[in-house]
């Protein structure tokens, strides 16, 4: 059988603002995992509409398409494209399992939830001819998954082509996420056995690994016997984890002696009243500073997350939130418009209140404003934004948060990182067109070499209360 696997471009690869270093990134792991259940004798092609031209003159006898939620107007349209040809189409991810009705008319086969157990179901079916038209996941599990189908990943033409998830979801409920109703009807957090999760490492070649599981920390007893069993691979990784995580027990240092050298940390507002509107309960009444200088001390660098249009919000957030990050030497952020994704605790909450103002999917982005603001106006938030990202990556900013820290070498990590990534662009796109791309991954892995930095009163210098207490 002829199998197409399509992950369809987002919109925002045709914005101006477009970068494509963002998009070349990460391979398509979900479609990759899902390929594992295929037969040997299958003839499969998987494509990757961010990193290469998609052929859509084929003829395959099963198409599965990955739906996120500003790729879905692009992908019903190469579904619809692929059903006028006679292809059997199916249809899965977030977005689907968001809004099943709205994909159903594209598709002759739907999933909602994770694809484990039901693509498995829905193979056998097929090859009975009875599919079903609907597949909900239930049962949530990932012992026994077969290996990744990572020979079907184009390597060359992602910077970081080692991802690799060991868990699935996360054990918060946090009103803006995703997590709760893509997990609905069954576990929202799990994780792989460890050995399965070490034996996927070892696959890996080379020392960098991406942790794209949301909260690597969330499960202590897993995380230690992960890291316990990693300590002797000679790895270098970055992950995401809660600041909770961060501050409890010893997990964290656990976590450096691995090989963590950078993490990606939800701080979202240092409002109490915005972390209870979006149920981010694990944030409140932590010590944001205090994690970011234990993180420090451990040489691991931080990509901080912020989200601006809570309704706790006024207009000095983006100032207070910037000076904030650079003053604590946080390496790189990433700013979010706050977006209610449908399916979210926070879509309902606004539909009912009537502040959804557009059901154009294209421009759920997070970096546009979709819904009735109350403390700021749409513009303000959209401007208050925009200033975040250029001011947190101007040089002067770069220089003053890199220098910050007291090690020479970690002094030069942030340095090279925020700078690199952000203000090498011309670079990046030579090194996407001439597929050189691969080729930076011992420069990201030095630039992630172990180091240390001493325990000190670094950071004291703050301007605003350490803590997000009010
Ligand atoms: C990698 C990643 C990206 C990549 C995605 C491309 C790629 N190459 O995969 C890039 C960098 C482009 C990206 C961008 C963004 N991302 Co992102 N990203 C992720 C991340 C960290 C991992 C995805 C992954 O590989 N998961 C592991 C695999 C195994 O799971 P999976 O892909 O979901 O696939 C499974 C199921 O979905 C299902 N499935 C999927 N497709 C199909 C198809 C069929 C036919 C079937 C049967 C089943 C099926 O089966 C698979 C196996 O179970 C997730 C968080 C997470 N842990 O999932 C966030 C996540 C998806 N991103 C998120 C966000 C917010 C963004 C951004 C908006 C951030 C920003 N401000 O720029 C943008 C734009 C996204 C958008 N507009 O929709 C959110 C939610 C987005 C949403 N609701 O659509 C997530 C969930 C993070 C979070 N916790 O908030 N992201
Ligand atoms: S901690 Fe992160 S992944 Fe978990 S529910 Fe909250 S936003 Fe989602």
């Amino acid at each position: 059988m002829k199998v197409k696997l399509i992950l369809p471009a987002l919109a925002e690869a045709e914005s101006p603002f477009w970068r494509p270093i963002k998009y070349s990134l990460f391979p398509p792991l979900g479609l990759a995992t899902l390929a594992a259940y295929l037969s040997p004798d299958d003839e499969i092609d998987l494509q990757d509409q961010h990193v290469e031209v998609l052929n859509l003159d084929d003829a395959p006898d099963l198409v599965l398409i990955q739906v996120y939620i500003t790729n879905a107007y692009r992908a019903y349209r190469i579904a619809d494209q692929y059903r006028q040809k006679g292809a059997y189409v199916i249809l899965g991810g977030l977005h689907v399992t968001s809004l099943p009705d709205e994909a159903l008319p594209h598709a002759d086969t739907i999933f909602t939830g994770p694809g484990e157990e039901t693509f498995p179901r829905f193979l056998e079916d097929f090859k009975k001819g009875v599919p079903k038209m609907i597949y909900h996941s239930s049962i949530r599990t990932l012992q026994k998954i077969p290996p990744i189908r990572r020979d079907l990943i184009k390597r060359n033409r992602y910077l970081v082509p080692n991802s690799i998830v060991v868990t699935r979801g996360c054990p918060h409920h946090c009103a803006f996420c995703y997590k709760d109703a893509f997990f609905e009807g069954g576990k929202g957090f799990y994780t792989q056995l460890v050995d399965d999760a070490l034996a996927e490492i070892e696959r890996l070649p080379g020392r960098h690994l991406y942790f794209l599981d949301d909260h690597l920390l969330g499960n202590a007893k897993f995380a230690t016997s992960l890291f316990e069993g990693m300590k002797g691979m000679n790895r270098v990784f970055q992950a995401a984890a809660t600041v909770d995580s961060v501050l409890r027990g010893d997990l964290i240092e656990k976590a450096a002696r691995a090989g963590l050298r950078s993490l990606f940390v939800g701080f979202e507002t240092f409002s109490p009243e915005n972390l209870k509107q979006g149920n981010k309960k694990q944030n409140l009444e932590k010590d944001y500073v205090q994690a970011v200088n234990r993180l420090h001390s451990l040489g691991i660098m931080i990509n901080g997350s912020f989200v601006f249009g809570l309704d706790d919000d006024d207009r000095d957030v983006f100032k207070r939130t910037v000076d904030w990050g650079v003053n604590n030497a946080i390496t790189t952020a990433t700013f979010h418009i706050l977006t209610p994704y449908p399916g979210t605790r926070l879509y309902k909450s606004m539909e009912q209140q009537g502040r959804i103002l557009t059901k154009n999917w294209d421009q759920y982005d997070t970096r546009q404003v979709v819904y009735q603001t109350t403390g700021l106006t749409a513009a303000e938030l959209k401007d208050g934004y925009d200033w975040a990202y250029q001011s947190f990556y101007s040089w002067s900013n770069i220089f003053k948060s890199s220098f910050s820290h007291n090690a020479l070498k970690h002094q030069l990590k942030h340095l090279l990182y925020a700078g690199g990534w952000k203000k090498f662009e011309p670079l990046w796109n030579f090194l996407i067109k001439t597929r050189n791309l691969n080729h930076m991954l011992p420069l990201l892995e030095s630039i992630l070499s172990k180091v240390k930095e001493k325990k000190t009163d670094l950071h004291t210098h703050v301007h605003i209360p350490a803590t997000n207490k009010a």
